[in-house]
């Protein structure tokens, strides 16, 4: 088994400071060392830090906020995840928010040109420079990703390598008017809590399976993004919305694709341990660790 690595972001892609705090604290909560238990031989590069843009170097394009900053964290990271893909190592990235994904997937990709993207999150993260109420990247990651707006060059290093029918979602609650409209148009297939309450989640990730990766045969990139959640499983994030996952359905939804043994890279995104109280934060941080531990082959017996 191979390796991993941390990236701390800076904050950037969405607005409330701490979130790149949060890799620190699941390292601290002993994951590296949880990791090696699992039998992972565990290369941690340390807490990647990134120059800052200062932010009146960096004004809004549009109402983007911090596009040269995140844009740049984002292209790094790409190259650190190429890199260790590249050396055979399976990278997991510690967010920071989710913007990061950009730069996670344009890594794996580069690596894996086949594989497919597993989203597990409250939100899709769609929009583009068009759609965006609120102008946080953090909610735009995936419209880079498909090539859905090339109209902000300070993004055009991130290639559309991406395609609608290799990516799916499981979770979402809070999609936006103009990110449904995109998914219905572009044909994404969507598993949100509805279908969940419905099949179940066995049958959901089953299905959510047979759609990416029908023969099982193509390296699968699972970001997950903690608010997918309920916030009651993980309050310490930026973007809570209530009715989310139980903690089993987020835990059964990682062993699920372990065991498809097509996993090559793995994201675990918006821990903020700055959003509430000490008791909210280690519960967060805890599941944080036990989500990437099966993710990673921990099993119950
Ligand atoms: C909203 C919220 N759709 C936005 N997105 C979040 O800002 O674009 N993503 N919270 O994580
Ligand atoms: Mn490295
Ligand atoms: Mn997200
Ligand atoms: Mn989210």
């Amino acid at each position: 088994d191979r390796g991993w690595m941390s990236s701390t972001s800076r904050s950037g892609g969405q607005p409330r400071p701490g979130v790149d705090k949060g890799p620190i604290h699941l390292v601290e909560a002993g994951l590296p060392d949880q990791l090696r238990q699992l039998g992972w031989d565990v290369t941690f590069d340390g807490h990647h830090q990134f120059e800052e843009i200062s932010t009146q170097d960096d004004p809004p394009i549009g109402i983007l906020k911090n596009p040269r900053q995140v844009s740049k964290v984002c292209e790094a990271v790409a190259q650190t995840v190429a890199g260790h893909a590249k050396k055979g190592q399976l990278p997991l990235t510690l967010g920071g928010d989710h913007s990061l994904a950009m730069g996670t997937i344009s890594g794996t990709l580069s690596q894996y040109p086949d594989a497919c993207v597993i989203w597990i999150d409250a939100h899709a993260d769609i929009n583009t420079a068009a759609t965006t109420d609120t102008g946080n990247i953090h909610g735009m990651p995936v419209s880079f990703l498909l090539g859905l707006d090339e109209s902000i060059p300070e993004f055009s290093w991130v290639k559309p390598r991406l395609t609608p029918q290799r990516i799916v979602y499981i979770g979402l609650r809070d999609v936006d008017a103009g990110e449904k409209k995109i998914l219905r148009e572009n044909g994404i297939k969507a598993f949100s809590m509805h279908e969940v309450d419905r099949y179940g989640i066995g049958k959901v990730v089953e299905m959510a399976l047979d759609h990416v990766n029908p023969k099982r045969d193509l390296p699968i990139h699972l970001s997950f993004d903690v608010d997918a959640l309920d916030p009651s499983v993980a309050p310490s994030t930026g973007t809570p919305v209530r009715g989310g996952l139980t903690f089993r359905e987020g835990h059964y939804i990682c062993e699920a694709i372990y065991e498809t043994g097509c996993l090559v890279a793995l994201d675990l995104m918006e821990v903020n341990p700055s959003l509430s109280d000490a008791d909210a934060v280690k519960q967060t941080v805890a599941v944080g660790c036990s989500l990437v531990r099966s993710a990673l082959g921990e099993t119950l017996l």
